[in-house]
């Protein structure tokens, strides 16, 4: 036996990238209907209107003028407003989870569905809808695994509040959070507050519309601030929730064994275990108090914000992994690796995907460990998979065995985590175990799904879903408890 007998398998998915209905039932618009689809050469531009009414966009990188708001143009293609729509197809879907003897579903709830311009007022039929959705995967014995906030937030407060910037937000996303909470509290047990909390930086995310480092941990501040308060009132709503964080976890590997390379390698990690470290332990490490001195950010606090931070620690490390990366000292060997990846060094010993992430199996058992060994608390594998072009054979039928290939190795490096490292490890949810669209690109080519959908990048389809050669084949991972691999 290497996996427990309660592990959670299953897949994840997030509201903006699935859900479709952008505008159904009541939705308020998000900032996220306001991007549209780019590719691995082009990227994604945020359409907005200046405040002397001028229609202008900008990539996610930019920041966008004081006073802009966001702009849905008529003429555009934006692939969230029909995503894959699990608003009109999550019987069906859920149908076939069930049918891969999923134990547990991770999924998103839109923040803007709920409370449309993200204030003190309520949407019912947003929460009749997420009702729907949790009874429907309840009825299969499907445990709903809820990120709180993936990757959005509604327009009304990117527009009136610059988002996260200001504290206002925190009160109101509290509110949101007590909403969900109460009116969930015996459907949902697993929630997790921010999705890849350490890649918050852009309009589209948070809100914001300056995004240097000032703006950018002013706004993160925010965030740890609100996703602690979250975990607190979460508990005393009902002591059984088991709330978790959410990282991009992506190793760094030195390049070489010089130590400059080391102490580089040493800083990328840091760069994403900070954003663990505060929701683990409650506490600013020192590192990055030095760095705020050396950068002269000066974080605005509240008197118990610290208080606040210490009390609401997670109960688990939820986390992505895709890949795995090499740092080094010489700033000649740091290119713009692929996709969307953080400036980086090309691993020779690893291949990478047509989106330039470098894939790594052994990577997964080394970031459990790392994780498990600094934090001891349990850890969740909440994304992992492999994006690729799928062909689609003329009997209709889809052999991707090079995804097939990608699971079986990072799952037999999780085996190898648990049983040889003792790693405590609860769950694992592949990454759009449905195709959905992509969050770096905005393309539904970019596929990562069991089950296939018949979308294009251009919103041209029939939305038909049909099962890939990979569905079977992790539905026997899944009765087994990935003993078949
Ligand atoms: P896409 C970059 C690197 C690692 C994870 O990504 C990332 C990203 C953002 O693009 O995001 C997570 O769709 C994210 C999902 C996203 C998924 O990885 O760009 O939590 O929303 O879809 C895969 O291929």
């Amino acid at each position: 036996m290497s996996f427990r007998k309660d592990f959670l398998w299953g897949g994840a998915t997030a509201a903006n990238q699935y859900e479709g209905g952008y505008l159904s039932g009541g939705k308020g618009l998000a900032t996220l209907d306001a991007i549209t689809g780019g590719s691995k050469d082009q990227p994604r531009m945020i359409t907005f209107k200046t405040k002397d009414g001028e229609i202008k966009e900008v990539t996610r990188e930019e920041a966008l003028p004081v006073g802009a708001v966001g702009y849905v143009d008529p003429d555009k293609y934006y692939p969230s407003h029909v995503a894959t729509d699990f608003y009109h197809h999550y019987e069906e879907d859920i149908a076939l989870f069930a049918e891969m003897g999923f134990k547990c579903f991770r999924m998103s709830i839109s923040w803007a569905r709920i409370c449309p311009k993200g204030t003190d007022e309520i949407n019912e039929a947003g929460l009749a809808f997420y009702d729907a959705v949790f009874d429907e995967l309840l009825k299969y014995g499907i445990e709903p695994v809820v990120t709180i906030n993936h990757f959005d937030i509604p327009m009304y407060l990117a527009d009136e509040l610059d988002g996260w910037n200001n504290r206002k937000t925190v009160d109101y996303f509290i509110f949101f959070c007590e909403t969900i909470f109460k009116r969930y509290k015996d459907k949902v047990k697993y929630w997790m507050t921010f999705n890849e909390i350490n890649f918050l930086r852009s309009w589209t995310q948070i809100g914001i519309h300056q995004n240097d480092n000032q703006h950018r941990y002013q706004a993160i501040h925010h965030l740890f601030v609100a996703s602690a308060k979250a975990v607190i009132l979460g508990h005393e709503i009902n002591p059984d929730f088991q709330i978790g964080m959410m990282v991009a976890y992506i190793p760094s590997y030195p390049m070489t064994s010089n130590p400059e390379d080391v102490m580089a390698a040493l800083e990328f990690n840091r760069g994403q275990e900070f954003f663990i470290d505060v929701q683990v332990k409650g506490t600013y490490p020192a590192h990055k108090l030095k760095w705020f001195e050396r950068e002269k950010i000066v974080i605005q606090k509240e008197a118990d914000d610290d208080e606040i931070l210490k009390k609401g620690t997670v109960d688990y490390i939820g986390f992505s992994y895709y890949m795995s990366t090499a740092s080094s000292a010489n700033p000649e060997n740091v290119k713009y690796v692929g996709g969307n990846q953080q400036p980086a060094v090309k691993n020779p010993y690893l291949e990478e995907s047509e989106w330039g992430w470098a894939v790594d199996p052994l990577g997964l058992r080394i970031s459990l460990c790392k994780l498990y060994d600094r934090y001891q608390i349990p850890l969740f594998i909440v994304e992992n998979g492999f994006g690729a072009v799928d062909v689609v054979k003329e009997d209709g039928s889809i052999d991707d065995d090079y995804r097939i290939d990608y699971f079986k190795k990072h799952i037999a490096a999780m085996k190898d985590a648990v049983t040889l490292d003792g790693v405590d490890l609860i769950g694992y949810t592949p990454w759009g175990c449905i195709d959905l669209v992509s969050a770096g690109t905005g393309e539904m080519k970019k596929r990562y799904g069991f089950i296939y959908v018949d979308l294009d990048d251009h919103g041209n389809g029939t939305l038909e879903r049909s099962r890939k050669k990979s569905f079977y084949w992790y539905k026997d991972v899944i009765a087994t408890n990935g003993e078949n691999l």
